[in-house]
């Protein structure tokens, strides 16, 4: 038997040598690992080998099936970084020192509306913070008050990635790292794609857009949030809308509170997009939780704080008229054209 494990690994050596991409090496691994597989065979055959032989035996084909494991993996790892290469250097080349071209299309109209509340926030004395999109356990929950099998999660259906980080369900997941950067008293926003496991629907996208808000200082309260909740409205829509404040559960906030607008598309009677209520859930808010402060470095005895978070992708249907949120992701240039910056 002994001869027989030798020779097989020759032949593996010699065929690995051939194995020159993917589908080969596949094959490869098939034709020894794979249930009808040569070392599997020989692993079935021990049983019948004299008891005294059994255990070198088994330890001589144990060695040769993860030299051909090491082996496959290690060609894979060689095969692909190859076809990257290729890929690299067939790819277009592009001279970045050209002159700029006057580029022709428009703003996406969520950039256009983001640009303009960060002009709004910005005259009332925000900065604009930018934050990753994939993000810990910790900046996404733990650190915003929603420890680890708390229900609140179930809130955010997440799209997990296998290293246990996540893609960021909501901007909150930079209020940690905000307060931290700056400590108090703060004013920032800041506007990130967010990604939810979402059944869509014209008002349910799995990618959309939020705009985060917070405000830290001594004696910040609920009069302070409505009064800039109001302003950013009233500079986004050019004129009065309905809006409606309900007590809202959040875990980092308190009291927390949603804010919804009277549907614009419907004139508030009633369709799909509003699911027939006449309101659209836009920016749910509230005093921050001292629990997040005093996450955030921030001491609640001291500092009081409010934070939103804007539903963007929300407000610009609204503020435009799309009926179908799924519009603004089609990436469908005869619709997104139509909106130019003003
Ligand atoms: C949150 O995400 C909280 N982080 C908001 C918050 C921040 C509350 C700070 C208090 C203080 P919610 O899951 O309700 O809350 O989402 C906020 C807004 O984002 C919603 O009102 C809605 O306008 C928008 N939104 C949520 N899910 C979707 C979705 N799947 N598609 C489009 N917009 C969405």
């Amino acid at each position: 038997m002994k001869e027989k494990i030798e020779a097989l690994q020759k032949r593996f050596e010699a065929e690995l040598q051939e194995a020159k991409n993917s589908e080969m090496v596949e094959k490869l691994r098939v034709a020894y690992l794979g249930k009808k597989g040569s070392v599997t065979e020989l692993l079935k055959g021990l049983k019948d080998v004299s008891a005294e032989q059994k255990k070198e035996m088994g330890q001589h084909i144990n060695l040769l099936k993860k030299q051909v494991e090491d082996s496959i993996a290690h060609q894979v790892e060689k095969i692909k970084s190859a076809e990257q290469e290729l890929l690299i250097a067939s790819a277009e080349q592009y001279d970045v020192t050209l002159p700029v071209q006057e580029a022709e299309g428009s703003y996406h109209p969520i950039t256009i509306v983001q640009r303009q509340l960060e002009e709004v926030f910005a005259s009332m004395g925000f900065t604009i913070e930018d934050y990753r999109e994939i993000v810990t356990d910790y900046q996404c929950f733990e650190a915003v008050n929603i420890p680890k099998d708390h229900p609140a999660r179930d809130m955010q259906d997440t799209f997990w990635l296998d290293n246990g980080q996540l893609l960021k369900t909501h901007t909150s997941a930079a209020q940690n790292a905000i307060m931290k950067k700056y400590g108090a008293p703060l004013r920032a926003v800041f506007p990130g794609r967010c990604f939810r496991n979402e059944a869509t629907d014209a008002s349910h996208e799995n990618t959309f857009f939020q705009m985060e808000g917070m405000m830290i200082d001594k004696n910040i309260s609920i009069s302070n949030l409505i009064y800039f909740m109001k302003t950013m409205l009233s500079e986004v829509f050019e004129r009065e809308v309905d809006v409606r404040l309900r007590p809202g559960f959040f875990p980092f906030v308190e009291p927390g509170f949603e804010l919804d607008i009277s549907c614009l598309i419907c004139g508030g009677e009633g369709c799909p997009t509003c699911k027939h209520s006449g309101w659209v859930e836009l920016c749910p808010c509230g005093m921050i939780h001292p629990n997040v402060l005093r996450e955030g470095g921030i001491d609640p005895e001291e500092y009081t704080g409010f934070a939103f978070g804007l539903g963007l992708t929300r407000l610009v249907m609204m503020k435009y008229g799309v009926k179908d949120i799924r519009d603004l992701n089609s990436g469908n240039l005869k619709a997104l054209s139509q909106f130019k910056h003003e």
